[in-house]
This record gives C-alpha cells, structure tokens and sequence, in this order.
C-alpha cells in the first residue's frame, strides 16, 4: 500500500514546481498585470473620502435666535421662547434628501449656549421651554428621522458660549465643554461630522480652549467622524463665508501654519498649499440666506447666486456646506424647499449628459499600454475615484488627452475634470483646447474641477486637456463636456453664444 505522506507530499512537490515554472513562463512573456501607480503623499482617509464624496452638505442653524430675530444670542434669552409647536425634523430630512443631501449638521449649541437637548450639565436648554412639556429633544428628533432616510447626521457646539458663567475659566469651563461633548458623540450613534466654530466676540473673556483634548475624545468615541474647524484635523474652513474657494485649491496644507480663530491665515485656507504636509480639504459654508438663522424678512437666493456658489465650492475641489434654517414653527419654510428642489435639479440637468462620452478618447501615452487597465476610456465610466487614466512614467513629455467627435460637433460650456485623489492630489497647471485655441486653464484640480466657460457655448469636433505641470504622473478619473443652459455670460443666451 502506498505511503499516503509520501504521496500528498510529492504531490506538493509537484505543484510547487509547477506553478514556479508557469511564473517564470509568465515572466518571460512580460505578461505581469499593470500595477497602479504609487501613491503621493499625503493622502485622505477613508472618512474624508466618503466626506468628498458628499459634495454637498445641509446646515441646520436653529435655536433660540430663530425666536428673538438674531443671528449671536445674547445668552440671557429665556429658554421659554424656544416653542417650535409644529417641529417636524422628517420634513428637514425630507429637504436634504430633495436637494440629493446625505449629511446634516445641526447646531445642537451655538453661541447662546442654549442646548437643543436636555443636556444634563446645564438647564439652559429645550429642558426650560414650553415646547413638549420640557421634554422634547431636537437632536434626538433629527437622528430619528434622519436614520429613517438613509441620511447621516453631524453636529456644531459652539466653543463660545455667551450663558455659562465659567466661560473664561478654562479648566471649569473646558470640563463642561467636554462633558457635553462626550454627550453628544455619545448618545445619538454614529456621528459623521462635528463642527468647532472659531467665532468668538471681541468682548467676550480669554479662554484657552483645550482643542486636542477634544479632538482626541472625539475620535476615540466615534470611528468615522470627520473633525471640522479652521484648522482641522480633518476638514478646514475655506476662510470665508461666502461659499467661494480660491481658483487654486489644494486639499493638501500644512497643519502647524494654522490655528483657530485666526484671521491672518484666511488666504492660505482659501488656497491650500502644494507642498503641505497635510491631507486637510476644506468646507465652504454658506447660508441660502443672508443670515444663519431663520428670519421672516429674509428670502432664499436665487437659483443662478446658488449655482454660482456650487462651480466656486464643488468645482473648485470643496465640498458645500449649504445652511438652510428651519423657521419658527420648526419646519424649513416652503420658499427654501423650493429653491433647493430648483438646485437639485438644475445641478442633475447640467450633468445628466456628457459629450465626452461620445467621443473617440485618446492620450500622450498609457500606463502599461493597451489593456494594461490605465487607458484614457476610463475617463468616462461610472467611477470617479478608482479607475482612471494613468499615462507612462517613463512618458517625460507634457500629458494629454483628446476627445474626437464621432458625430457632429461637441457643443458644450462646462469642462469638467477629477483627479484620482485617492492616489493624491497631484496636477499643478494644465489647460483645455477645442479645435486648437485655448478655452480655459488653471492650476491643480483635485476631487472635481468645474469650468463655466466665459465665452459662453463651445462648438468644437477635438478637445484637449494637457497637463503642463505636476507633483507627480497625474491620473485623471472623470472628464465631463457638459451643457449648462442656464449659464447666461454677459447676459448672452446660451445658444447664441458660438465659439
Ligand atoms: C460663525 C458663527 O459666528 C455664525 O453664527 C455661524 O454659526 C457660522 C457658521 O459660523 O463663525
């Protein structure tokens, strides 16, 4: 009988030098699958991915100011004017997921320091108002309506707090700040971002706040949060309130330049810097109306004013944080629901169809050649992160890409660009022809680079992107030719307007 070790062990033999053999064969016939290209530092995290991904967040300021008709409480508001009778969070909710939102953040305490849940470290708080019996608890009520609809929550405590008397006494007012905080990312779930404003009036007490205590808490508390604030650690402040990042703008920066609450360092938030250290990308915040918080004689603006804001934050790199405040009777009035179902919409309309994908795409060169997996078709699939086209390394002359038309021509006024930024951010300058005159050029892209082009509507059968300069190969992942009809430059319509 034979040996049964002897014989499974031959057999191992056996196939060990097969398979050496069919590698070496493999080998010899070059036939290696393409590897990615290597990463550039530094690069996101996963949370700050999925947090890019977003494009656009919804804000919710509401509070006792939503009552007194102010946009910074004075902290002696009486709690019972908070009465929000006919509060109704899934009608929030309902308008995020209209304006095609999937993160929230609400101002659980602004600067008041009146709590929009029954924090039990203070009694200023929904605990004093008339509105269910002191009972009620708006936070809860969001996350319950929000975890209904598939949407995320995150959360803004005002550092400032104009009420409590230990403001300005740091270790006793640092201790309730993080006894409320670790309330908040306790009790409601998974919190998906926390918002710490540098705002701080001119009057108001010194006080050293005990910021990586808290940053520290946080993250041990909650696994995927992204930590917002002028200075991070995981998204910035875009430097102003106006929705517009700059024209160049780079998710990358260094962390030790910036501090919180300081406004000598608003250009260089604006603007990122090319060689920081840090992968730190920044949330341009805006409210839909001129103020933060509800007020009856505000209005929201215009579709045309917020779609200016989206090609000055999305497409420049940013992720929009848009504030829509729910009114007094704690619903977001109809004019808002409105105008944001108007922006949805035109958004979808603008990018439901590109001309790209109708092209014949070619470029300088390609990673791995031919069905090496890095060609320049990839520029128009579904994904917009992880397959993308990668030139050669060894190509050393400036990187191109071109979109012939199949049939007619190209008639479009928006470029759009992505890079793979999960390989890093890496394009420094490039520029976009059609039929061989320049039509646009900027500097780095980053997650999605929108051009509205100035002249109005292209007509053209070849365009080109060439990449003049980068921190690396650069490796573009979505390009889009795109028609914006409601995109009037000098008042012209947009088919009138003809390269
Ligand atoms: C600022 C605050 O002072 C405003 O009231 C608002 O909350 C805005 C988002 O941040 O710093």
């Amino acid at each position: 009988m034979a040996n049964p070790f002897y014989y499974s062990y031959s057999y191992t033999i056996f196939l060990l030098i097969s398979l050496h053999v069919a590698a070496i064969a493999w080998q010899e016939q070059g036939t290696f699958v393409t590897t990615p290209p290597l990463p550039i530092l530094p690069l996101p995290s996963y949370s700050q991915l999925k947090w890019q991904q977003r494009e656009i967040i919804m804000f919710f300021h509401f509070g006792v100011n939503t009552f007194t008709d102010s946009e910074w409480g004075t902290g002696q508001e009486n709690p019972a004017i908070f009465d929000p009778k006919g509060l109704n969070a899934a009608q929030w909710i309902d308008t995020a997921v209209q304006a095609g939102v999937s993160l929230v953040v609400l101002t659980a305490k602004h600067h008041d320091g009146f709590c929009l849940w029954p924090s039990k470290y203070t009694d200023h708080s929904v605990i004093g108002s008339p509105w269910k019996n002191g009972h009620g608890d708006v936070i809860q009520e969001l996350v319950n309506a929000a975890k209904a609809r598939g949407v995320d929550v995150g959360l803004y405590l005002s550092p400032w707090d104009r009420h409590d008397p230990r403001y300005g006494q740091n270790k006793a007012y640092n201790e309730y700040y993080m006894a409320q905080l670790q309330e908040l990312v306790n009790k409601y779930g998974s919190i998906k971002e926390i918002w710490f404003d540098g705002a701080k009036g001119s009057n108001a007490p010194n006080m050293t706040y005990d910021f990586s205590d808290w940053f520290s808490l946080v993250k041990e508390l909650q696994s995927s949060i992204n930590i917002f604030s002028d200075a991070g650690p995981d998204v910035r402040w875009v430097g102003n309130e106006k929705g517009f990042a700059g024209s160049t703008c780079w998710s990358t920066i260094n962390r030790t330049a910036l501090s919180i609450g300081n406004g000598s360092i608003v250009n260089y938030l604006n603007k990122g810097d090319p060689k920081g250290t840090d992968w730190l990308p920044p949330e341009c915040d805006v409210s839909i109306r001129t103020g933060w918080f509800w007020h009856k004689s505000q209005s929201p603006k215009q579709l045309d004013q917020l779609l200016e804001i989206y090609y000055n934050s999305v497409g420049r790199n940013c992720v929009l944080l848009l504030n829509v405040p729910p009114n007094t009777a704690g619903l977001i009035s109809e004019s808002d629901v409105q105008r944001v179902i108007e922006f949805r919409k035109a958004i979808d309309t603008i990018f439901s169809s590109n001309w790209a994908e109708k092209c014949a795409i070619t470029a300088s060169s390609q990673r791995g050649g031919k069905g090496g997996g890095f060609g320049p078709e990839n520029v128009v699939d579904g994904d917009h992160l992880w397959t993308y086209w990668a030139p050669s390394d060894e190509y050393k002359e400036d990187h191109w890409i071109e979109f012939k038309s199949l049939n007619g021509p190209l008639i479009f006024n928006v470029v759009r660009i992505q890079e793979a930024i999960g390989l890093g951010q890496r394009i420094r300058l490039h520029e976009i022809y059609a039929d061989g005159v320049r039509i646009a050029s900027g500097t780095t892209v980053g997650h999605k680079k929108l051009y509205r082009l100035e002249k109005g509507v292209v007509q053209a059968f070849c365009v080109r992107i060439e990449i003049i300069g980068s921190r690396a190969t650069p490796l573009i992942s979505s390009v889009g030719l795109h028609f914006d009809p409601f995109w009037h430059p000098n008042g012209l319509v947009p088919w009138q307007v003809v390269h």
